[in-house]
């Protein structure tokens, strides 16, 4: 369970934010605007304390505050190295926010030449998850192993082909429930867990918060709505179709700890 949530307000320039994927068209700003004021509200109905940081104009997808830093563990923070040129300087931008919660000699840092994106990163329990992706290289998994072992967690490799992050392909809902989608649907790694298959033509909808029996899903997504009241989740829906655009999926609008 997470009682606080990180959030950065989108600026203006969020319509020029990177769609390497999704290619639905440019987000309209007002609309994501409403959106991001919308999932802060959805949070905070989840009972979550939540932190708004400033909109930076001069960077298109820090609003995506899940990629430059890691906290899902409460016990340690990382800073991330994001791939993208556009990007890495998120990582300064998201430090002084992981400095009011951990100190100085609890937050380390991912070093170039490795990459490494948040979005990648699925905790379960003392497990760590890491997707090996177009964003998070093996030089990226093989610092951040470095830095968590010492804390007691495992880290394990997933190599990440046809999804932007891990996280993009497969969502930890809390009781050996796992939400997969494309690649990760009965993948060797995967399958000890319960695996709740995401059909094809839904696949955006794998990328859900889980707080307790509690989700947080995209809206407009029926099937998946179905599977997880069947598995017996009380649902929470927030719309998200301009952050869709630019490959954002619910996870990556927040850092929760
Ligand atoms: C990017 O391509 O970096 C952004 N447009 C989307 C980042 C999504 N983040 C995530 O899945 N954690």
């Amino acid at each position: 369970m997470f009682k606080n949530a990180i959030v950065r307000i989108p600026g203006h320039s969020v319509i020029d934010g990177i769609d390497d994927y999704a290619q639905l068209g440019k987000p309209n700003f007002d609309k994501a605007r409403q959106e991001h004021a919308d999932y802060v509200k959805a949070l905070e109905s989840l009972g979550v304390t939540v932190t708004a940081l400033p909109p930076l104009e001069t960077m298109p997808d820090s609003c995506f505050v899940e990629d430059p830093a890691v906290v899902s563990t409460g016990k340690f923070a990382v800073i991330t190295s994001p791939a993208k040129a556009s990007r890495n300087p998120e990582r300064d931008e998201i430090l002084p926010a992981i400095q009011q919660i951990y100190d100085p000699d609890h937050i380390f840092y991912i070093n170039a030449p490795a990459t490494m994106e948040g979005g990648d990163v699925m905790q379960v329990g003392n497990t760590i998850y890491i997707g090996l992706s177009a964003r998070t290289n093996q030089a990226g998994i093989n610092q951040f192993k470095e830095i968590a072992e010492p804390f007691g967690y495992t880290v394990i490799a997933v190599p990440v082909k046809r999804v932007l992050h891990l996280k993009t392909g497969v969502t930890y809902m809390g009781n050996n429930k796992l939400l997969v989608s494309g690649e990760y649907i009965d993948y060797p790694t995967f399958s000890d867990f319960d695996q709740l298959k995401v059909p094809a033509d839904e696949a955006y909808a794998v990328n859900c918060i889980a707080n307790g029996n509690t989700v947080l899903m995209p809206a407009g997504f029926p099937k998946v709505k179905q599977l997880l009241a069947d598995a017996g989740f009380n649902i929470t829906e927030a719309h998200m179709s301009e952050f869709e655009k630019i490959d954002g999926g619910l996870t990556c609008l927040s850092l929760r700890y």
